[in-house]
């Protein structure tokens, strides 16, 4: 396979380079999405700063360091046996330790976490803390399993990733179907087999060296990003008409601080259908949401029966007029069909808190409607910033207060937003967010790499 060196006279087109990565990575439709928006805005740069593509290196960036293949075998509670996939995508650590969450989801495979492993790298890179990208799971569904069958299939899982991770080697944390319950679990087994207890997974409980604001991070990182994006406008969030989808993690903190900051939360979803809420979610609303999916793990079809909101079955929430969206489920809830209708019903501001939500005709729709658009690997970076609070903390041997570690999740916010601004500002003063966050996050890398040499 030839490396793609760039060399004078030669420009690397985005043509050859895609069709060398398709080649290479046959049947992963979802990493070769990641990439080709990846390198529409990279391969420009580097053409411009040869010295960026010396040594293979975007041959070497799109290639992962590891890939690891497990079997997970699990008994439910009624002794039949079951066989999962289990994975460990170590993809770069050019800048500190492998970090990334691990996803429990039936859609779990070698594409999706290969896609979620490279967008890591350059998220984590805009972060400014020292970590490299990684990601993993299985394709167990949590769904309708019982706290026994979980806490098995955690500990199945852990009794073979185990080997694989460590605090200065790879640490993992939650993403979709793998929050605090399940991180405990996966905790506890990685102490009973190692006999240590240190800082090899984030997104702990905060009695065994977890961090404050570590489960609010992602959503309120979210709603700071989009707060500086609308500052650039002279707007503010007060007021504003806001579309969330998802229901989970980020999507519940998402909303709380939309709240908290005056916004109006029109929807909430889950895979069934969305929640249509036009006076707006109140916080006793959202409390009962918080109660159903984190303790009774119901369906999002009971926050409607309860309050008497519309209920939008097997619907996304893009048809509805707003100001501002936040997609905070999965990868590709946002085709060019929705983008187009979120334009026309009034939308000014996306801001994903969700890894690739928008699909790249998607983006094309909001990049040609000028509207403020900001990428998962900015937009939602807060989780993991925070989740490398919390491994400083461990390190340190102390805790933060809220206080300290929300000023400095607020502040990395900040910093990432004026990281996107300085590589992303068009020619007529716009700024182009995907642009921003995707070189911004490359050239730490890429310096990196040049320096540790071919390795
Ligand atoms: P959760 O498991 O807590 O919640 C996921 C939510 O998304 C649920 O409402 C779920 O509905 C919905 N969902 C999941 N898969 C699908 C699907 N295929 N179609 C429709 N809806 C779906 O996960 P998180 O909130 O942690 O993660 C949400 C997104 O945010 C993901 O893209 C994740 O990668 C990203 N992210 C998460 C971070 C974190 O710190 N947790 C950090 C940065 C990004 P249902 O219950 O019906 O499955
Ligand atoms: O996609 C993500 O950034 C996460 N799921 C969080 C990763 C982490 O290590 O906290």
């Amino acid at each position: 396979m030839a490396i793609l060196t760039k060399s004078k006279s030669k420009t690397i087109d985005l043509k050859s380079f895609m069709d060398n990565i398709r080649q290479r990575n046959p049947n992963e439709p979802e990493f070769h999405q990641a990439v080709e928006e990846w390198a529409e805005c990279v391969l420009p740069y580097v053409n411009e700063n040869s010295k960026l593509a010396d040594f293979g290196l975007l041959e070497r960036i799109t290639e992962p360091d590891r890939v690891i293949s497990f079997k997970v075998t699990w008994m439910d509670d009624q002794e039949k046996v079951h066989v999962n996939k289990g994975y460990r995508v170590q993809f770069n650590n050019a800048i500190g330790p492998y970090k990334g969450g691990l996803r429990f989801h039936p859609t779990v495979n070698l594409s999706v976490l290969k896609f979620l492993g490279f967008e890591q790298i350059f998220k984590n890179s805009l972060t400014t803390l020292p970590m490299g990208g990684a990601k993993g799971g299985s394709d167990f569904d949590p769904k309708g399993k019982s706290e026994t069958e979980i806490m098995r299939f955690c500990q199945s899982f852990m009794a073979e990733l185990y080997r694989h991770i460590g605090p200065d080697k790879d640490v993992p944390a939650g993403d979709i179907g793998v929050g605090s319950r399940e991180v405990g679990y996966l905790y506890g087994m990685y102490k009973k087999l190692e006999n240590e207890h240190t800082g090899v997974i984030t997104g702990k409980g905060i009695e065994y060296g977890g961090s404050l604001i570590r489960p609010e991070a992602t959503g309120y990182g979210t709603v700071y990003f989009m707060e500086e994006m609308l500052k650039t406008k002279d707007k503010s969030l007060k007021g504003m008409r806001c579309l969330v989808s998802g229901s989970g993690n980020v999507a519940q903190f998402t909303a709380e601080k939309l709240l908290e900051l005056g916004a109006k939360v029109l929807t909430l979803s889950d895979s069934d259908g969305t929640v249509y809420c036009k006076k707006g979610i109140t916080r006793e609303m959202l409390d009962y949401v918080m109660d159903l999916k984190n303790n009774r793990r119901g369906r999002i079809s009971e926050f409607a029966e309860k309050y008497d909101l519309l209920y939008l079955k097997d619907e996304k929430p893009w048809n509805i007029d707003c100001d501002l969206a936040f997609p905070s489920a999965t990868q590709n809830e946002i085709n060019e069909k929705d983008a187009q209708a979120l334009i026309d019903n009034g939308c000014i501001g996306v801001a994903e808190g969700a890894n690739m939500p928008t699909d790249n005709d998607g983006i094309k729709v909001f990049q040609k409607a000028k509207i403020l658009y900001a990428p998962g690997k900015a937009a939602n970076a807060g989780g993991v910033a925070t989740s490398g609070l919390e491994m400083s903390q461990n390190s340190l041997r102390f805790s933060w207060t809220r206080e300290e570690v929300e000023k400095r999740l607020h502040q990395i916010m900040c910093d990432i937003h004026a990281k996107c601004v300085e590589y992303g500002k068009n020619k007529d003063g716009s700024v182009d967010y995907v642009k921003g966050a995707n070189i911004a996050g490359f050239v730490k890398i890429a310096k990196a790499m040049l320096a540790e040499g071919v390795v």
